[in-house]
């Protein structure tokens, strides 16, 4: 009797602490949990002198000298700031002047000035130390201009007949004629097509990456994507895709994802985050109204591409400067825009330094190595992120709709965290009901030591203009105090409840 009244209250008073404390459940690791930054090898960081040959860091269009030891220096730097994945530019061997790596020499060597085969699979082994994985930018659309197969009469029919894209609305076209006067590959021919597949099988198992970033993916035809895709994903568990389709429809893209490629970077989401904090007085709303379109069309919006900068558009914060906007005020506002709601946010090298950069090639100017608050910005919202899974994997809700304000909440399991973009450049006071989000709760921030409750109703929340906050939705503190003071007289009543069974018992 006394062991058993022991394990019955025993079992009330756990119950009444696991109900009332908050749930710590190990979540597992998936792509949309990850962060990614972009590389473009040869802008990066020099870290090796010996392969500076036809290096001019004062020619655009020349090698600068970054290389693979240059990235390995700067991996700490890379994972201070939160990143869990790295997507380089491609590595593969290069005709002269390739210095950005799409003018493919030969498919099976490593590029000489970025190092070698053995120098590589270093680094990825101390990314892969770090927790960081590799992605390998792949080009399987073009070579270089002066590919040795064009001069292989064994060859002759590796390559589509030379001529250029005049309609883009024509897909026949788009897939069989030349990008920019590029050798186009024939994957029609089976020996292309098995020759691509196993060079890209071949990299993975020689040097154990983790994804590959697909160059011009609307030029190579869909079925050639699945059979790429099968046979790829089949060397490495989890191995992920994601391609470039750069296209403003995502019912065009989502038929890329049919065929096997896990993900695209989103054009339509750039082509907004860039309009709405690049510039002034644009209407933030139209962020959710692409989230909201990309939910009926993907089977996974969450693993998106989100992206801000790129190699191949004017940098962010040129376009801020030009439209008198301050660079790394928007682009704080624009990155926790990122950082919170669905999808990989993915950062081109630079844009934590606020790099300015016009069309290509100053889009990729050789990275410098400084202080600057966008770093240790970054760095917070990658802790946020990492250690509130409702920001990766919860379900994304729009409360407030303002053409200036947008706040939203996400929500996983027990958690919500409440976002609030203030576009404007006045001081806005967004107020949010009590219903909506719960009573006898407050908000939290997670960007300073700020909490605020409920009054009369709702939660009024004031943010200076063109700032950003994140809020997590928390029991208020007074009801934690009661919680602990209820346990203890449970526990007090449990105590005198066993000395009383005792005392009978003995009597
Ligand atoms: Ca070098
Ligand atoms: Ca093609």
């Amino acid at each position: 009797m006394k062991k058993f009244s022991f394990s019955f209250f025993a079992i009330i008073f756990l119950m009444y602490f696991i109900t009332t404390l908050p749930v710590f459940a190990e979540e597992e690791d998936s792509w949309e949990d990850e962060s990614i930054y972009f590389i473009m090898v040869d802008r990066f960081n020099n870290g090796d002198p010996s392969n500076d040959f036809e290096v001019n860091v004062n020619d655009p269009s020349a090698y600068h000298g970054g290389d693979f030891q240059g990235i390995i220096n700067k991996l700490d730097y890379i994972q201070n700031m939160g990143f869990t994945a790295i997507w380089l530019t491609p590595i593969v061997n290069n005709e002269p002047g390739g210095y950005h790596g799409y003018w493919t020499e030969d498919f099976y060597e490593v590029e000489e000035h970025f190092g070698t085969l053995e120098e590589f699979k270093q680094l990825v082994e101390e990314a892969h130390s770090r927790g960081i994985k590799v992605i390998l930018d792949l080009v399987v659309n073009h070579t270089g201009y002066h590919h040795p197969w064009l001069n292989d009469p064994e060859k002759a029919d590796w390559f589509h007949v030379a001529k250029p894209i005049f309609d883009y609305d024509n897909q026949e076209e788009v897939e069989t004629g030349q990008l920019a006067g590029l050798p186009d590959l024939n994957q029609e021919n089976p020996e292309v097509e098995d020759y691509l597949i196993k060079m890209a099988k071949w990299w993975i198992e020689e040097t154990d990456i983790d994804g590959y970033r697909l160059d011009t993916v609307k030029h190579v035809p869909k079925w050639f994507w699945e059979d790429f895709s099968r046979e790829v994903k089949s060397v490495k568990q989890d191995f992920f895709l994601i391609g470039e389709v750069w296209h403003n429809d995502p019912n065009y893209s989502q038929a890329y994802v049919e065929s096997g490629i896990d993900s695209v970077v989103d054009y339509p989401m750039y082509n907004v985050l860039s309009n709405v904090f690049a510039s002034p007085d644009q209407n933030i709303s139209n962020l959710y109204k692409i989230w909201e379109r990309n939910t009926t069309i993907y089977k996974n919006p969450y693993i998106l591409g989100n992206f801000l900068d790129n190699h191949d558009n004017i940098r962010f914060a040129e376009k801020a400067e030009q439209n008198g906007q301050n660079p790394s005020t928007r682009l704080k506002q624009a990155l926790t825009y990122m950082y919170t709601a669905p999808g990989i946010p993915i950062i081109y090298y630079g844009t934590e330094i606020a790099m300015p950069g016009g069309a290509d090639p100053d889009n990729r100017r050789m990275m410098e190595f400084k202080d600057h608050e966008l770093i240790d910005y970054i760095s917070s919202l990658s802790t946020i992120r990492a250690e509130h899974p409702a920001l990766t994997k919860g379900e994304f809700q729009l409360l407030y709709d303002g053409s200036s304000v947008m706040a939203y909440t996400r929500t996983y399991e027990d958690e919500k965290v409440l976002v609030i973009i203030n576009d404007s450049s006045e001081s806005q006071i967004t107020k949010i009901a009590t219903e909506d989000l719960g009573a006898n709760k407050q908000l939290q921030s997670l960007l300073n030591d700020k909490t605020i409750r409920d009054k009369h109703g709702q939660y009024a929340i004031e943010l200076d203009g063109q700032t950003a906050q994140i809020y997590l939705l928390q029991e208020h503190e007074s009801n934690t105090v009661m919680y602990l003071i209820g346990g203890v007289v449970l526990l007090l009543v449990i105590v005198f409840g066993i000395l009383l069974i005792r005392r009978k018992k003995v009597a």
